[in-house]
This record gives structure tokens, C-alpha cells and sequence, in this order.
């Protein structure tokens, strides 16, 4: 197989330590270097201050790492938006081709699947785009947490997609929608999308018991924990929306489509907001790495 799993990550699968897979997309388009970098070593350096043993995942020469060296991940930060996103339709031709790779949720959450590994921390997952009624824009996370079983711990989805359309999507492919001490939906940046979750959880030991229920139901696919950005991080609702009003007004002027759409924007309410979303953006990830942690530690306890 075209996996190399990290001795260290084998080690941790094997005995049933609490393993946490990290996706580089987030690296290589979330966030511009070096914060990217920093923040990917700070979230693996959280996972392990918790217990855990952290697994960024990305493709190099063709080849799924399963726990990237530090080295890896500083290269992956560098080379930025050099490395193709790779999401589910791009990775056999990506590692036919023997390509570097940055995967994305879905990506990483097969490639995390392949390795035995079931916990994945990132920041926002993919979701249906506003608009996708004209555009199909739905993005491949979504039929990912549909299959496969690797519960995914993050800050809801941004604003920059149709929360109420990720939603029902989420439904109709059977997704359970946790909120972590929360009974709504948070978006990313704020706390608050006025949108109810399927269920609200309080601590790690109820979502590794939902986890296991599925399970043994046999009901394949992902869980997803919604985890609110803490309140002293969070940016101002009305700001944070116009400004990605703002973005998206611009996307579509300029007529980005597909692929490039998520990295545009992201990098669009960085640039305008002067930095304060990516504080934010790197400020919840932390958050969702040392809840993840707590999670992966109850399942395996
Ligand atoms: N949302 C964020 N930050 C990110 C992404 C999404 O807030 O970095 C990345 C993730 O890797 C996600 C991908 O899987 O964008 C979704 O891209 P698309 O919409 O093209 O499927
Ligand atoms: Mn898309």
C-alpha cells in the first residue's frame, strides 16, 4: 500500500492509544506561512500535552504520510498552495503520479480510515456553498463523513458556505451533528448561526459512547463534534458576515470556481480583516485539537 504510517503512529494504532490525525490542506491553503507552520506544530504539540499522539497527514512523491516530521510539515507550510489540493476524486491520479499532495477533510479522513486511525481535528470542514443551487457546489467532505468512519472534531463550518443547506445535506447522508456544550451550530469564527445541532454533548465520555453506539450499529460514516470557538476569541458576528459578503461578492466578480473557491475566500477575510480572523481561525483550532484529544482518550479508555 501507498501508506507510510509514522513507527510512532503504528506503535500508538496497534495498542489503541488515543491517535489524533491533522489535515495539511489547512496548512498548505488555510493559512499563510509561517503562521501555517507554527500553528501545525503548536496543534500537535496540544494534542500531546493531552495524552494523545498526533498524525498530520499529507501525500509526498505519490506516497499517504500518516505523521508527518516536523520537516515535512515546515515544507508543506512553504510550499503552500504549490502542493494541489487534493480532495476525494483527486487522490489515486495524485498518488498514481507520485505528486505531493495537501488532502483536505475527506482526504484525510481516508487516508486516517486506511491507517486505523479514528479521531481527525481541523479547523472547519467543507460544506455546500451558497449559491449551489445554481453552481452544485457541495464539497466532497460531505459525502466523506457520509462513509467513512473517522469522527472529525471542529469549529462548525464558516460562513462563507449555506450553513442551513450543510445542514440538511449532513441529515440526508445520516451525519450525526454534536455540539460540544452547545445546542446550536457554531460558525467558526463566532459561536452562534442560530441553527440547531442534531444534539448537544458536555463531555468526551457522551460522544465516545454515541460513537461506539454507531458503531455497533453498524451505521458507517463519520460523527462530527461542533466544537464553539471560546468566547474571548471569538470576532464580531455583523463584521465577520460583511466581510465575507464582501469576499464572496469579489469571488464571483472575479468568476473563481470550484477547487479554488474555499482557499480564495479564506485567504479574502484574512487579508481584510488584517490578520484578526486568522488569530481567530488559529485560536479555535487549538481549541478543537485539545477537545479532540479529550474525545479520542474517552473512546480508547
Ligand atoms: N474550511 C476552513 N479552513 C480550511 C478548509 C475549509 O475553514 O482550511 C479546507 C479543508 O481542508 C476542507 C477544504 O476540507 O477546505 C474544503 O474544500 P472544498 O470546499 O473545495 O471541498
Ligand atoms: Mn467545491
Amino acid at each position: 500500500m501507498n501508506l507510510k504510517v509514522n513507527p510512532e503512529v503504528q506503535e500508538a494504532i496497534k495498542n489503541r492509544k488515543p491517535v489524533v490525525a491533522l489535515e495539511s490542506t489547512i496548512i498548505s491553503h488555510g493559512m499563510p506561512y509561517p503562521q501555517n507552520v507554527e500553528t501545525a506544530l503548536q496543534v500537535e504539540k496540544i494534542v500531546r500535552d493531552h495524552g494523545g499522539i498526533p498524525a498530520t497527514i499529507g501525500i509526498i512523491d505519490g506516497v499517504g504520510i500518516v505523521g508527518m516530521t516536523p520537516e515535512e510539515i515546515e515544507a508543506f507550510g512553504k510550499k503552500g498552495q504549490d502542493i494541489p489540493k487534493v480532495s476525494r476524486r483527486d487522490l489515486a491520479t495524485i498518488m498514481a503520479t507520485g505528486s505531493w499532495g495537501a488532502t483536505t477533510v475527506a482526504t484525510t479522513m481516508i487516508l486516517a480510515n486506511l491507517a486505523g486511525v479514528e479521531f481527525f481535528v481541523t479547523g472547519g470542514i467543507g460544506g455546500v456553498h451558497r449559491g449551489a443551487e445554481n453552481t452544485f457546489d457541495i464539497s466532497a467532505d460531505l459525502e466523506e463523513l457520509a462513509r467513512t468512519n473517522v469522527t472529525v472534531i471542529c469549529a462548525g463550518a464558516k460562513a462563507i458556505l449555506d450553513l442551513p443547506k450543510t445542514l440538511e445535506v449532513l441529515e440526508t447522508k445520516g451525519v450525526p451533528v454534536l455540539g460540544y456544550g452547545t445546542d446550536e451550530l457554531p460558525a467558526f469564527y463566532t459561536r452562534h448561526s442560530g441553527l440547531k445541532v442534531d444534539s448537544r454533548v458536555d463531555t468526551p465520555e457522551d460522544v465516545a459512547k454515541i460513537i461506539k453506539m454507531k458503531r455497533e450499529l453498524r451505521l458507517d460514516g463519520g460523527v462530527l463534534i461542533t466544537n464553539p470557538i471560546p468566547e474571548e476569541e471569538s470576532m464580531n458576528p455583523d463584521a465577520i458576515n460583511k466581510v465575507i459578503d464582501d469576499a464572496l461578492s469579489e469571488m464571483d466578480s472575479l468568476g473563481i470556481k470550484g477547487k479554488e473557491c474555499t482557499p480564495f475566500l479564506l485567504a479574502k477575510v484574512a487579508e481584510i480583516t488584517g490578520g484578526e480572523s486568522l488569530a481567530a481561525n488559529i485560536k479555535l483550532v487549538f481549541n478543537n485539537a485539545a477537545v479532540g484529544t479529550e474525545i479520542a482518550k474517552a473512546y480508547f479508555a
